[in-house]
């Protein structure tokens, strides 16, 4: 556990958009919404139970949730800490119960919903508090709102302002206009799969209301599933995948429109090791009615994401690029800095040719590019080039003998042309020799 706190502390300070996004506390069960055309992350969190205290916490330990926003499209920013266990009203004291939470936006009031074990009972109630910001503070009411029992809260909005509540044992329930209290009886929604697991999360699009939920399979285990339906309250007709399987653990999630890209959000325990300390992670994600490859007969239908390193956002000017939460990568490999260098992860062993691929970054304003390199050898060069392998040159730098594999130096040279826009780009190392390997690279970093 130790090693754990350790890596933890060593890549504190990279909230970048990379994947996981948040890596100085462990988050997980991410509720994304877009407030005033700013992404925010409602996630839960995750932590090392008390020492003495660990046989309590058989499946989670989770202290309180910070509140995250997107900031110049590629920096996550923490608004810290907005409730903790101990603080909540109706909560057992201590309890640490403080699993997966929403929040919405009605009449300029912001609603946030998260279960926690009430002090008289074992299992979940759900509770709320309003804020007239996104980040709060919140003010949170004294009880849980009387009939929904269980966890992970998940809200609709309807176009008429009708509001739905919908909840992991598989129910959903109006919410009166007060947001605090349940306007219709919990129903049974019809139509979720044999597997069906809990994390509901609720959207509508072009008229159709989708329900995405986390599904298990027995050859499987637990993957990110969706059905549709005319109607909020259901029946609901499953979909298929969204997400397969990613490892041994839950996969909590949801699903935002930001700046007309629709973003899955989900975690997995790439930091930890453990499922019990997670963090939160996004990408891209299409319908395939708004994909290129437009199929008609699957009209509304979403495609399964696959994983990446690189995640969302669009480094610019001043933003640290780390090439080692790379899109594609060929003949290199990735592994954490050491040496001189105090944080971060370095792309390392790079064969002559060998290549990474990072996509979108913004080139507006941008004159020179630095590289944080390590090298223990004086042969070589490595190139930047657009958007495709053998696209434009843009940048070349010689290897230089910075003391070796461990020491790093930043480098800095010009780019050969004003650059305008969005674009991939590729970073190619050359060795001459098939027996010398590239430069260990940190980050690159563009300046104007
Ligand atoms: O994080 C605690 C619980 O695990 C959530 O409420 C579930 O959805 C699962 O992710």
């Amino acid at each position: 556990m130790k090693i754990v706190i350790c890596i933890l502390i060593l890549i504190a300070a990279r909230s970048n958009a990379q994947n996981p996004i948040i890596t100085h506390v462990f988050t997980a069960d991410p509720t994304a919404r877009v407030f005033n055309g700013k992404l925010y992350v409602y996630p839960s969190s995750d932590t090392i139970p008390p020492v003495g205290r660990e046989k309590e916490f058989p499946r989670f330990c989770m202290p309180g949730y910070h509140v995250f926003s997107l900031e110049n499209g590629n920096t996550w920013k923490d608004h810290g800490r907005i409730l903790n266990s101990y603080q909540v009203p109706w909560g057992k004291k201590g309890s640490y119960t403080m699993w997966a939470p929403d929040c919405v936006e009605k009449n300029g009031k912001y609603y946030y919903y998260f279960p926690a074990e009430p002090h008289d009972r074992k299992w979940h109630k759900i509770g709320v508090g309003v804020s007239d910001s996104p980040t709060g503070p919140f003010r949170w009411e004294k009880k849980p709102i009387e009939g929904l029992d269980g966890i992970d809260p998940g809200v609709l909005i309807d176009d008429d302002g009708e509001t739905y509540m919908y909840w992991a044992e598989g129910k959903v329930a109006k919410l009166n206009d007060d947001m605090k209290s349940l306007k219709t009886q919990p129903r049974h929604i019809e139509g979720l799969p044999v597997g069906y697991k809990e994390a509901m999360f609720p959207f509508k699009r072009k008229g159709i209301y989708y329900l995405t939920f986390a599904h298990g399979f027995h050859h499987e285990g637990y993957t990110i599933g969706y059905a549709k339906s005319e109607n909020p309250f259901g029946p609901f007709r499953y979909m298929g995948k969204i997400m397969d399987n990613i490892g041994k653990g839950t996969n909590h999630h949801s699903i935002v429109k930001y700046q007309n890209q629709w973003i899955l959000f989900y975690h997995n325990w790439a930091i930890s090791g453990t499922n019990k300390l997670r963090s939160i992670c996004a990408d891209y994600l299409a319908f395939n009615d708004e994909a290129p490859s437009y199929n008609r007969d699957s009209k509304g239908s979403i495609n399964k994401v696959i994983p990446t390193l690189r995640g969302i956002g669009t480094p610019r000017i001043k933003d640290t690029i780390q090439i080692d939460r790379y899109n594609e990568i060929h003949n290199c490999k990735t592994q954490f800095v050491g040496g001189n260098e105090p944080i971060g992860w370095m792309v390392c062993d790079a064969k002559n040719n060998g290549w990474i691929r990072f996509n979108r970054v913004d080139f507006t304003k941008a004159k020179t590019v630095e590289a944080r390199v390590a090298c223990g050898q004086r042969f070589g060069t490595f190139e930047i080039r657009l958007d495709t392998f053998d696209g434009v040159k843009i940048a070349e730098f010689e290897n230089k003998y910075t003391g070796g594999w461990n020491k790093w130096r930043t480098l800095k040279t010009d780019l050969t042309r004003k650059i305008v826009g969005v674009h991939d780009i590729f970073i190619t190392f050359k060795t001459q020799d098939g027996n010398t390997k590239g430069a260990n690279i940190n980050w690159l970093l563009l300046s104007d």
